[in-house]
C-alpha cells in the first residue's frame, strides 16, 4: 500500500530505529528554499544520532515512509503540494494528489507502518478564538488514538496553550517535560504553564514507555516536551502574536490556512528570527527523538 524509500526499508529488514519525520513543516511552515535545506539536515541529525528518518508525504496518491531526494525536494518546491490531515489522505490519494501529512496524518502513518517515533516543531492545539471559531487542530484527536512518542517544543505559541492542556488531559495524552517541569511554548522556553511530569533522562523515558505498554496505557501518544535552547526575544513574540491574530481576523483566514499564515507572518515580519527558532526547535527534536529511538531498541 505504502512505498518506502531504500534506507527505512533497510532499517525495517535490520529491525533498527526509525524517527518519522512530518512534511507540512517543510511545505507550509517554512519559507523555500530554506525548507529543502532544513528538511536534509533534520535528516542528517536523525542519521547523526544512530536512527533512521522516515519522512512521510503523499506523492502522487502514493503514501511514502521515507523520501528519496527527489521526492524530499518536490515536496519542498512544488506550490500545489496540499495539506494533509488524516481524514484528507484517502480522498487525495484517489484523486492523485501530492499532499504533505500534518502531525495527525504523521503519526497515523507512522504508526501503521510499525513506527513508534516522531519528532516535530510544535503541535496543534485549541485556537485563541476557539469559543467562536470551534478552531481545534485534529492532531488532538489523533494523538488520543495513536500509540507513537511524539518530541516537540509544546504546542504552537499561536494557539491557546491553558485550553490546549486542559483538552490534552482530557484526550488522556500524556506529557513528560525533557529536563523542564514548564511546558515549553514554541518559540519560548516557558508557555507560562507548569506540567506535573519531568524527566531527567532518556533511560527515564524509556522505561515510562515500558511501563505505558505494560499498564495498555499506550494507545494513546506520549508527548515529550522538549524546550528550546534559545528563545525568540519575547516582547517582539508578543507584538507579533497580537499583530498577526488581528491581521488573520481581517484577512478572514480560516480553517487548515490559519497554522501556515501565523507562521508565515511571524518569519516575515520578525526578519528570519522566530524562522531560526522554529529551525532550532526541529533540529533539537529530531536529535532528541533519535536518540529515545536507539535507548528503546
Ligand atoms: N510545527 C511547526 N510547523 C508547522 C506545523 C507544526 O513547527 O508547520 C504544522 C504541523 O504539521 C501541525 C500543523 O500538524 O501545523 C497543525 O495545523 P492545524 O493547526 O491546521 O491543525
Ligand atoms: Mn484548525
Amino acid at each position: 500500500m505504502s512505498t518506502y524509500s531504500a534506507e527505512v526499508k533497510r532499517a525495517i529488514a535490520n529491525n533498527s530505529p526509525i524517527v518519522a519525520l512530518e512534511s507540512t513543516i517543510i511545505s507550509h511552515g517554512l519559507p523555500r528554499p530554506k525548507n529543502l535545506e532544513v528538511a536534509i539536515e533534520v535528516e542528517a541529525i536523525v542519521r547523526a544520532n544512530g536512527a533512521t528518518p522516515a519522512t512521510i508525504a503523499m506523492i502522487d496518491g502514493e503514501i511514502h515512509i521515507g523520501l528519496e531526494p527527489i521526492e524530499l525536494e518536490r515536496i519542498a518546491n512544488d506550490a500545489n503540494v496540499a495539506k494533509a490531515s488524516t481524514r484528507d489522505l484517502a480522498i487525495f490519494s484517489a484523486n492523485k494528489k501530492s499532499a504533505a501529512t500534518t502531525v495527525a496524518a504523521t503519526s497515523h502513518i507512522a504508526h501503521v507502518a510499525g513506527i513508534s517515533y516522531f519528532a516535530t516543531g510544535g503541535l496543534g492545539g485549541v485556537h485563541r478564538d476557539a469559543r467562536d471559531t470551534w478552531d481545534e487542530s485534529a492532531d488532538l484527536a489523533a494523538l488520543a488514538n495513536t500509540p507513537i512518542t511524539v518530541v516537540c517544543a509544546g504546542v504552537k505559541s499561536i494557539l491557546d496553550v491553558s485550553a490546549t492542556l486542559e483538552r490534552l488531559e482530557t484526550l488522556g495524552i500524556a506529557i513528560v517535560g525533557y529536563k523542564t517541569d514548564r511546558f515549553p511554548g514554541f518559540y519560548l522556553i516557558d508557555s507560562g504553564f507548569p506540567l506535573e511530569h519531568k524527566v531527567n533522562s532518556i533511560t527515564e523515558i524509556v522505561e515510562i514507555l515500558k511501563k505505558r505498554n505494560q499498564f495498555e496505557t499506550d494507545r494513546s501518544a506520549l508527548i515529550v516536551a522538549n524546550p528550546v535552547g534559545t528563545e525568540m526575544n519575547r516582547s517582539l513574540h508578543d507584538q507579533l502574536l497580537k499583530s498577526g491574530l488581528e491581521k488573520a481576523a481581517t484577512n478572514n483566514i480560516t480553517g487548515k490556512a490559519v497554522t501556515p499564515f501565523l507562521l508565515e507572518y511571524f518569519h516575515s515580519e520578525s526578519n528570519g528570527e522566530s524562522l531560526n527558532v522554529n529551525i532550532e526547535i526541529i533540529k533539537s527534536n529530531a536529535k532528541l527523538a533519535a536518540q529515545i529511538a536507539l535507548a528503546a531498541q
